[in-house]
């Protein structure tokens, strides 16, 4: 059961003029992603993602690397958005909302959001490790991982991994938004995952209130003006119809009766 929602988030929210959304893992797990942590089932419960998603991982073992990617991208490929991605992308219709997300698996695109910041890439993506540029075709290269067809050199997801950095115009823009917006949700995330973790607390620290939506608390709660406890497939399409539909008596995109 949804918790209530604070009317005076519902007001909060109505009122301001740029909303900033920060999702991570937990806003796909009721897609089926499985979340960072516990992404290891069956083939790869022996390893740690730690130990896959690293420029030494692949290093040493390209292919492995490769396979993980290959496996985590037809799992992901073969899913859709829940009604949490769907409430982002409706809200984006009723705000000025800057949609920042760690997860790589395109769902919110997926599900119509019309502009998001990926911090850490998109498993959909593959580019060349020489070039550092996006290769759109790699075709039905027999060699595991495939090279890059304009310089030989080798693929790889295009992907952020530990140790690397993040999109400097990614990350430009997602702390410029977090330091300008009048409201800031945290949503599915553990907020272990550094420089996407510091990204609420620049709202924080100019007084703006940060709300975190999960099922469990985390290091961020106690700083959160409001925590909504639950899961984000359930809380976000109830925050929007509670602060805008009911009163725009606009349907949900997801009823199919939305405004394309
Ligand atoms: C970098 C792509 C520097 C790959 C990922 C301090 C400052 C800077 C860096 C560091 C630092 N301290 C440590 C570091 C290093 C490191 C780091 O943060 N380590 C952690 C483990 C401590 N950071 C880095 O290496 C970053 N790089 O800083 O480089 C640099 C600078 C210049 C030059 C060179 C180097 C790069 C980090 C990016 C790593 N790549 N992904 C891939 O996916 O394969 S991060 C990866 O982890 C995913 O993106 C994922 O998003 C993230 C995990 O975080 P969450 O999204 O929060 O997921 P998690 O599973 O942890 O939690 C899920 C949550 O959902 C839970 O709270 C759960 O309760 C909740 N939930 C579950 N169900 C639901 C739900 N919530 C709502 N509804 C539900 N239904």
């Amino acid at each position: 059961m949804t918790p209530p929602i604070p009317q005076g988030l519902l007001d909060s929210l109505c009122k301001a003029g740029h909303v900033v959304v920060l999702t991570g893992a937990g806003v796909s797990a009721e897609s089926g992603v499985p979340t960072f942590r516990d992404a290891q089932s069956g083939l790869w419960a022996r390893y740690q993602p730690e130990e896959l998603a690293t420029p030494e991982a692949f290093r040493r073992n390209p292919r492995l690397v490769w396979d993980w990617y290959t496996w985590r991208r037809e799992l992901v490929a073969a899913l859709q958005p829940n009604p949490g991605h769907y409430a982002l992308a409706e809200m984006a219709r009723y705000t000025h909302l800057t949609l920042i997300t760690q997860n790589v698996d395109g769902l919110h695109q997926k599900a119509g959001s019309p502009e998001v910041i990926e911090l850490h890439g998109n498993l959909q993506r593959v580019k060349c490790q020489e070039e550092d540029r996006v290769v759109e075709s790699w075709g039905d290269q027999k060699e595991v991982p495939p090279r890059c067809p304009r310089c030989g050199g080798l693929l790889r997801p295009d992907v952020v991994w530990f140790g690397e950095a993040l999109p400097q115009e990614a990350l430009e823009s997602a702390w410029a938004a977090a330091e300008s917006c009048e409201l800031f949700f945290s949503v599915g995330t553990s907020s272990q995952v550094q420089p996407a973790a510091s990204l609420p607390y620049l709202a924080y620290d100019r007084g703006v209130p940060v709300i975190e939506i999960n099922p469990n608390e985390t290091t961020l709660t106690p700083y959160s003006a409001y925590f909504l406890r639950g899961r984000s497939g359930e809380i976000l399409p109830e925050l929007v119809r509670q602060a805008w539909r009911a009163s725009s008596g606009s349907p949900s995109p997801e009823s199919g009766l939305g405004i394309q």
